[in-house]
């Protein structure tokens, strides 16, 4: 499947269902009273970890996601349903921004809330009261919040496997788990980062065959800096080197690696890590092999030969043991706190002489939950806005009788109080 890590998409939560008036007709039931249901809810949208993927393809061939509507009041009382939740499953690992806020992180396959759905409204029912035992009020749903995220993939995986092109990490993916990497000896064979499920006794863990690197990596160099970032959520790395080949030379190669991963991210060099001495099969592997350990007397490494079933159960178990003993979560940052902008409930524009705007959150919100289509309902916005402080505030202004005043699309003529 075609490996894309990052998308850019509009997520709608659904809206809630628009409360209604009805009233009781029965026979033998005298002004039977409120009869309207309430709408439902409008569904939310959740993501979900899946750890079956590794890429974000599914969400890139969608537009946007869409919540479902809650479904509008019915008569006798009835609630409207509520609009059934969307849960998308991406991969672990899934990062989701609104601007540049990191608003989730998706490490696991819980469900995180992206967009909640809008509140269903009330139908009459509701509004009954001493003072006005058939009233003709309702609510409208409201619409559900609506974001414009950017999801970044960056691979989680237990074990990221790093080296140079060629030398030999898909083998050895393919060695240990259940991929199938296309392996070859030209290098860049592998393209995009692969995943493989290593069962080691009754457990399991993941590793990730990453594209191979080179010197300039960090400033774009190969494959450049795009894969390197999958490397920095992996909780344990393992350098294959090859030590076979008599025109490298594995001490520059394993230095190669630990300054470019600096380069991109000094902290990638204090996770654990283990060496990967690969191609022991070949003849310059002893020379080679004396030459490192003399450089690096203290470092964990271990001989195989990836093409070799034999050093297949000895990996596994080093593999595992050093993964056990790692316990760092690799978690991005916390996801901020959501910012709440404290702005005005209203503000007033004069657009012209005789003409008033009335725009802001909290007015428009009272607005697109009160439908103005009975006189009840008129009475109970205009009371609404009376107390929010909207018509001493257009007194203030100057506004005359007769002048107009517009909130979103409705329009009314100013009268004398
Ligand atoms: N003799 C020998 N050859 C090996 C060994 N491991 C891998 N190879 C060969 O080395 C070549 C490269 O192997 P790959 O697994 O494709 O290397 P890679 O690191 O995934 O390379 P890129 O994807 O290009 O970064 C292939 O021809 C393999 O058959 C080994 O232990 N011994
Ligand atoms: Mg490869």
């Amino acid at each position: 499947m075609k490996f894309i890590d990052q998308v850019n998409i509009e997520i709608i939560a659904g809206k809630g269902g628009d409360g209604i008036i009805s009233f009781r007709h029965e026979h033998r039931v005298e002004k039977g009273g409120p009869f309207g249901g309430d709408g439902g809810d409008g569904g939310d949208v959740y993501f979900q970890g899946d750890s079956g993927m590794n890429t974000l393809l599914p969400i890139y061939v969608l537009k946007h996601i869409r919540g479902n509507d809650g479904q509008n009041g019915m008569t006798k009382n009835m609630y409207g349903a509520r609009g059934k939740d969307i849960v998308v499953k991406v991969p672990f690992g899934t990062l989701v921004y609104e601007g540049n806020k990191l608003i989730c992180d998706v490490i696991d396959d819980q469900k995180y809330l992206i967009c909640k759905g809008g509140k269903g409204g009330r139908g009459n029912t509701k509004f009954k009261s001493s003072s006005n035992p058939a009233p003709k009020i309702c609510e409208n749903g409201l619409p559900g919040e609506k974001k414009q995220v950017k999801l970044e993939l960056k691979v989680m995986a237990d074990i990221g496997l790093v080296g140079l092109p060629s030398s030999g990490k898909s083998t050895i993916l393919k060695l240990l788990s259940n991929a199938k990497p296309k392996i070859a000896d030209y290098p860049f064979t592998t393209l995009v980062p692969q995943l493989g499920l290593v069962k080691y006794k009754d457990k399991s863990f993941v590793i990730a065959d990453l594209p191979g690197l080179i010197k300039g990596a960090a400033q774009g160099k190969g494959l450049g800096i795009r894969f390197l970032k999958h490397i920095e959520r992996c909780r344990v790395i393992a350098f294959i080197i090859d030590f076979g080949d008599e025109n490298k030379n594995p001490i520059n190669d394993f230095e190669i690696l630990k300054k470019e991963l600096k380069n991109f991210n000094e902290n990638l060099l204090n996770k654990s890590f283990l060496i990967i001495a690969n191609k022991k099969d070949l003849s310059n592997f002893d020379l080679n092999y004396n030459k490192f350990i003399d450089k690096y007397k203290d470092l964990d490494i271990i001989k195989i030969c990836a093409l070799d079933f034999n050093d297949l159960e000895i990996l596994k178990s080093k593999l595992y043991s050093l993964y056990q003993s790692t316990k760092e979560v690799v978690i991005e940052k916390e996801p901020e706190e959501v910012y709440i902008k404290l702005e005005d409930d209203f503000v007033i524009t004069k657009v012209y002489e005789g003409m008033y705007e009335i725009s802001g959150k909290e007015i428009e919100k009272v607005y697109l939950r009160n439908p103005l289509n009975t006189y009840d309902n008129i009475l109970r916005f205009n009371k609404k806005i009376k107390d929010m402080g909207i018509w001493k505030a257009l007194i203030d202004k100057g506004i005359c009788p007769g002048d107009t005043v517009r909130i979103l699309d409705y329009q009314f003529i100013w009268e004398e109080e």
